[in-house]
């Protein structure tokens, strides 16, 4: 049994590793006890402070001042130890660099630009699911889950269709490397050589189909609001957090109504409610579960003092379970006020892509509205055991078509 004690200063300490197995094949019984043991938790494993409650996630997540993205989002801080690829421009940078490229991202992922990409992901979801439907019984992560992310992004990017399975070994190395040198790291950095080469070549603006959300940044760099290289990187910030993110999402969301079939029956009743649900599937289980921030000056959480560049842990997955927040939050409920969850962060590193993860899930979920009568699972779903993202890798279940 770990412990969770008090030091004689009053701050909370904690020996869990949110980084073991044991935490990541089921995060929440862990989570409760960070939130128990305080409004901040210092980490003794790695020396790191951690937040999981909603009271202090939230505004930490709006106070960019103090709790800062330049030194990476992950546990290493990039002040001190270099990253193993050149920092995102967004995910890892600050004002008021940051502005300047979250405003290119915005515009290139406006609603007129997405909303072209709307029947064309719808159609590709019914493709796969019909497909899937003749099986009867199938794994849904190998037949919809990873497959209609993996179609339907890539060519929304403007990616030839060839080798994109090493998007899947690149999220993998981007987000598994946001923990310490873990076995899970190692595993996935095993592939950097392969895959480094090939996404820095996919990035370059020959490498894009004209008219993709891919050319409209190098057009930003056209305009001259970012340079031509930085444009590559911003390409490469959709290759990074597109992939994984939206896979997991759409699996844990089958996952969700599998395992709560009245909740499919409601979805059924009312097809209104595909994005609400979706925004319930994020709340409850969170696929980018936590990352880091760091303090860019001395600071203080609920009264304890910290030290300027320390990394803080911040839960979100734990947030979005946080009983102080919200009523009965282990249950899956698509009718419940969802507003407020910080399944795609918070404050100005929110998601910028969020609007594509939902067209994406909403479509898929619509094609199943009025295709499934029925979801049930036919055996035991595997977890993934990964650093900060949450996901199933097997899911076996049985759609009966209406
Ligand atoms: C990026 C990036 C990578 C991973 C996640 C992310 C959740 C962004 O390279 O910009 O946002």
């Amino acid at each position: 049994m770990l412990s969770t004690v008090e030091r004689n200063d009053g701050v909370a300490t904690s020996e869990i590793d949110p980084f073991s197995r044991a935490f990541l094949s089921d995060p929440y019984p862990f989570h409760e006890q960070l939130r128990e043991a305080g409004p901040i938790v210092r980490l003794t494993r790695y020396g790191v402070w951690a937040v999981a409650r909603y009271e202090q996630v939230h505004p930490l997540l709006n106070n960019w001042q103090t709790f800062g993205s330049g030194g990476g989002v992950g546990i290493s801080n990039f002040h001190k130890e270099k990253n193993w690829r050149p920092p995102s421009l967004l995910l890892e940078t600050d004002p008021p660099k940051h502005t300047q490229t979250r405003s290119v991202m915005n515009r290139v992922l406006s609603p007129p630009n997405l909303k072209k990409l709307r029947d064309g992901f719808y159609q590709d979801a019914v493709r796969l699911l019909d497909r899937a439907l003749e099986l009867g019984s199938f794994d849904a992560v190998a037949e919809l889950a990873q497959p209609y992310p993996l179609k339907v992004f890539p060519d929304a990017v403007g990616l030839a269709p060839d080798g994109r399975e090493r998007l899947l070994a690149y999220g993998d190395m981007v987000f598994n490397t946001m923990g310490p040198k873990n076995e899970f790291y190692d595993a996935a950095m095993s592939k950097a050589a392969e895959v480094m080469p090939w996404v820095t070549q996919r990035c370059e603006r020959s490498a894009l189909r004209p008219g993709s959300l891919g050319q409209e940044v190098y057009k930003a760099a056209d305009a001259g609001d970012v340079t031509h290289a930085e444009a590559a990187l911003l390409v490469r910030s959709f290759l990074s957090a597109g992939v994984d993110t939206t896979i997991y999402a759409l699996g844990n969301a089958i996952l969700c109504f599998a395992s709560n079939p009245e909740q499919w029956q409601r979805l059924r009743q009312d097809p209104t409610k595909v994005r609400a649900a979706f925004e319930e599937i994020m709340r409850f289980e969170t696929p980018f579960q936590a990352f880091f921030r760091t303090t860019t000056q001395a600071t203080e959480i609920a009264g304890v003092p910290i030290e300027a560049d320390e990394k803080i842990y911040v839960s979100v997955g734990a947030a979005n379970r946080d009983p102080r927040k919200w009523d009965d939050p282990e249950r899956f409920d698509i009718t419940r006020k969802t507003v407020g969850h910080v399944g795609f962060g918070a404050g100005i590193h929110a998601c910028v892509g969020q609007m594509i993860a939902r067209i994406e899930v909403e479509m898929m979920l619509t094609a199943m509205v009025e295709r499934v009568a029925s979801i049930e699972l036919t055996g035991t779903p595997e977890r993934l055991l990964h650093n900060t993202l949450r996901a199933t890798t097997k899911l076996p279940v049985r759609m009966t078509p209406v």
